[in-house]
């Protein structure tokens, strides 16, 4: 904890200090820490402070926050303060003024502005990645980008408001309230509210026609359309930029997912937390018409839903969201007829989890009870109850030439009858996602331009830590890696490459800890992997085999008994390897997808049919292993992590100010947790002693070098930029002169822009008074 005072007196180890508060102590003179003159007080990047000491950085971040200016820039990563409360920043004039740049403070909207004019400009394909610890508000940031966005590509047949509305229904499938926020993300989406599909067109081709459509090209050749039309794009008043993207008429939206969600809280839950808000929503909202048809109760009669004690969100009406769920399927023209087959669906899920085994023989097999859940669950899905009591209640085995049927015990059938409820709920996700994008035209070819918006899970540290935690807290490390890579490691191995002299900055590199994980054959998940599939393994079995192997790496730590803990990037993590097993191997029956596939109705046939076609997840009994539910996880994650690294990074990183979810509140020990474990202070740090701006000789001369007031014997672009800075009076700590780029410190690029703007504001001058001559 630190405190701002004046110095009133020193001798020798110790200074006399007098507070702000009227207080005078003591303390030794090496603890004091230099403070920011007044006129950096709520400075918009943390970049420019005289001082960078840690108090100095959350004083400024506390101070911008207490006047709700939440977001602060630390260099080129965006810092978000969640406020917990609304703020009036997000309007449609808002909108405008980061359009038409008349504001520079920072904001999620000038982030996404830069990258679509990064995007218009360089023909590039961007991301915006959300990090940040759970509840620290990633996914309400990335709405706010995804509305920025929308609304540039707003007017193709109401695309905006559709994309906007996907939220809505991904949100009641993908989020659920947690102890640590009320609508937690359990998926990681990827969505591109921005991405231009064409493909017939050449580049400059394409851009000829919207210029000579705007009439403002004639005879120029296309390499300058080219430029000129960009620059416009970029730079003019908001409806123009409309008109020309309008010719464009070709903006697409995806919605991709990539990692799967937390599939085991369908059917178990910790105590106060919920399952995914559409059951409550269903329950709640459903017109009696409906809740007939289905045979739909309220949630306190679903075993599923009253596990843990927790049926209402504070504040929230879950009726009222169905209404407005509805609307939305309306929206993205998901039809009354497969509206409904999705509600059965839900309904066939809670009521599956009401189905109950008795006990036939002395060996605990069993066999379902033919009661309501069993026909309800039957006449939704659209098969005959014996067909499900079967399916649930025995595996077949081959004895010789002939499959007979074999009793489960009570446990196995637990675990498949839970086993159907996971892979209907997670199959019927799946289809949304693909009648979205269908809906929203997705998945046509790219002309190379997009726009991705990454939210994931925040970094979850829990009283109890399991499976869940685990993948969750894994990807979370993968995503700072990509993090880590683009801020400091592709950073400082850019200056090496091109020669520049330059100081260090020190980072937190978490690349042990990812081996840790992903290590073969001696990583959690190998291990993992290799228990899952042993004879025999238990919980146990499995916490003894991780620390048999892995005691020795620093970023682990074995526990008593069944727990072990990692040394995340943000922070150790314990977890208790109860369940573990269970959850990893994912016990999908033959029998049960054999059922769906014979099944009446339309979408278990479907969800079915996907599962026989991929190969990967193939479907086995329970003798035999099939890919665990990591493996997989980490294949995805690895595909997300592909996307990410090709293409260029915009980060964003929340800060949860305070645990309880108060506005207001500004906790200084939990920021300052949250900005060491997110590299922040070395971000600032590479930030200040680094060159951001950095573009070819070629590129800089073809930009700036009709500028030059003297022609210069040499042609070559190193020269020329040489002799550019010299004229520009660029004093020589601001740039560096690599092989083939030239580095600039922040703010250089400005001044030059503005002489080129002034020059050629200058000619057009000159060739409007030359017309007007002539006329
Ligand atoms: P998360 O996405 O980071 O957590 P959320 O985006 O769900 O966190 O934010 C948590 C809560 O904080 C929201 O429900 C809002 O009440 C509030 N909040 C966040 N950002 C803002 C904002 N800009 N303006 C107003 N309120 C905000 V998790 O999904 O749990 O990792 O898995
Ligand atoms: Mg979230």
């Amino acid at each position: 904890m630190w405190g701002s005072g004046t110095i009133q007196s020193t001798s020798g180890e110790e200074s006399i200090v007098s507070l702000s508060n009227g207080n005078v102590i003591k303390v030794s003179t090496s603890q004091l820490l230099p403070a920011n003159p007044g006129i950096l007080e709520g400075v918009n990047d943390l970049i420019q402070l005289s001082y960078l000491n840690e108090p100095s950085v959350l004083h400024n971040l506390k101070r911008r926050y207490s006047h709700d200016m939440i977001y602060s820039k630390a260099g080129p990563v965006l810092i978000a303060v969640n406020p917990f409360k609304d703020v009036q920043i997000y309007g449609k004039d808002f909108v405008t003024s980061y359009r038409e740049k008349a504001t520079d403070s920072p904001h999620v909207f000038a982030i996404a502005d830069n990258a679509y004019n990064e995007m218009m400009n360089e023909f590039h394909n961007l991301n915006l990645s959300c990090s940040g610890e759970t509840g620290a508000g990633k996914t309400e940031t990335a709405k706010f980008a995804m509305q920025y966005l929308a609304s540039l590509g707003g007017g193709y047949g109401g695309k905006e408001c559709k994309i906007l509305q996907t939220h809505c229904i991904l949100e009641a499938f993908g989020n659920a309230k947690t102890s640590r926020n009320d609508s937690s993300s359990r998926f990681v989406s990827s969505s591109s509210p921005l991405s231009f599909a064409h493909c017939s067109l050449l580049k400059g081709k394409l851009i000829d026609i919207h210029f000579t459509a705007l009439g403002k090209i004639s005879g120029a050749n296309i390499q300058t359309c080219k430029h000129v039309l960009l620059e416009k794009v970029s730079s003019c008043h908001s409806s123009t930029l409309y008109q020309v993207l309008s010719l464009l008429s070709c903006i697409v939206s995806d919605v991709d997912f990539f990692v799967t969600f937390e599939q085991s809280r369908v059917v178990q839950l910790a105590a106060g937390e919920r399952s995914y808000h559409i059951f409550y929503q269903l329950c709640a909202g459903a017109p009696p018409a409906l809740r007939e048809r289905l045979n739909l109760k309220m949630a306190n009669e679903y075993n599923y839903l009253v596990q843990s004690d927790c049926l209402v969100i504070n504040g929230v009406d879950d009726g009222q969201k169905f209404q407005k769920l509805k609307e939305a399927f309306d929206i993205v023209q998901i039809c009354k007829e497969e509206q409904e087959q999705v509600f059965a669906m839900l309904a066939a899920v809670l009521w599956l989890g009401n189905i109950s085994f008795q006990v036939t023989d002395k060996e605990n097999h069993v066999e379902a009870l033919a009661d309501e859940a069993l026909t309800s669950v039957a006449t939704l899905i659209g098969c005959a109850p014996h067909e499900l009591m079967q399916a649930i209640s025995t595996h077949r085995i081959q004895v010789g030439k002939d499959s007979i049927a074999k009793k489960l015990t009570l446990q196995q059938a637990i675990d498949t009858r839970d086993a159907l409820a996971k892979f209907i709920y997670a199959s019927l996700f799946d289809w949304l996602v693909e009648q979205i994008n269908n809906s929203l035209e997705a998945g046509k070819k790219h002309i190379g331009r997009s726009i991705s918006i990454i939210d994931i899970y925040g970094f979850e540290s829990l009283k109890k830590n399991s499976f869940e935690q685990f993948c969750i807290n894994y990807a979370n490390e993968r995503l700072q890696q990509h993090f880590n890579r683009h801020l400091f490691k592709l950073e400082q191995e850019e200056y090496d490459l091109e020669g520049i002299d330059w100081t260090k900055v020190v980072f937190e590199d978490n690349q042990e800890c990812l081996d840790l994980f992903e290590k073969k054959p001696l990583g959690i998940l190998s291990l993992l992997d290799e228990e899952s599939n042993a004879p025999n393994s238990t919980d146990f079995t499995l916490a003894n085999k991780l620390k048999q192997h892995l005691n020795s790496n620093s970023y682990f730590k074995g526990d008593r008994g069944r727990a072990f803990g990692v040394l995340h990037f943000a922070g150790e993590v314990l977890y208790d390897t109860n369940g573990f097993l269970d959850k990893n191997r994912d016990p999908l029956s033959s029998e049960v997808v054999q059922l769906l596939s014979s099944c009446d109705g339309q979408l278990p046939q479907l969800f079915a049919k996907k599962m026989f076609n991929q190969p990967l997840q193939s479907v086995t009994s329970l003798d035999t292993p099939m890919q665990s539910v990591a493996l997989q996880f980490k294949g995805q994650l690895f595909k997300l992590m592909h996307q990410l690294e090709s293409t260029r990074s915009h980060f964003i990183c929340c800060i949860k100010p305070n645990s309880k979810q108060l506005p207001g509140t500004y906790e200084e020990d939990l920021v300052l947790q949250q900005l060491r474990c997110y590299g922040i202070f070395e971000v600032i740090r590479i930030s200040r002693s680094g060159y951001p701006t950095r573009m070819t000789h070629q590129a800089f001369t073809e930009r700036y070098g009709f500028l030059l007031s003297e022609p210069i014997v040499s042609q070559d672009p190193l020269s020329i930029s040489v002799a550019l800075l010299k004229q520009f009076n660029v004093l020589p700590q601001m740039y560096q002169i690599g092989y083939t780029k030239v580095f600039l410190r922040t703010g250089q690029i400005s001044a030059l822009e503005d002489r080129r703007k002034q020059v050629l504001r200058g000619v057009i001058e000159v060739q409007k008074y030359f017309r007007g001559h002539r006329a």
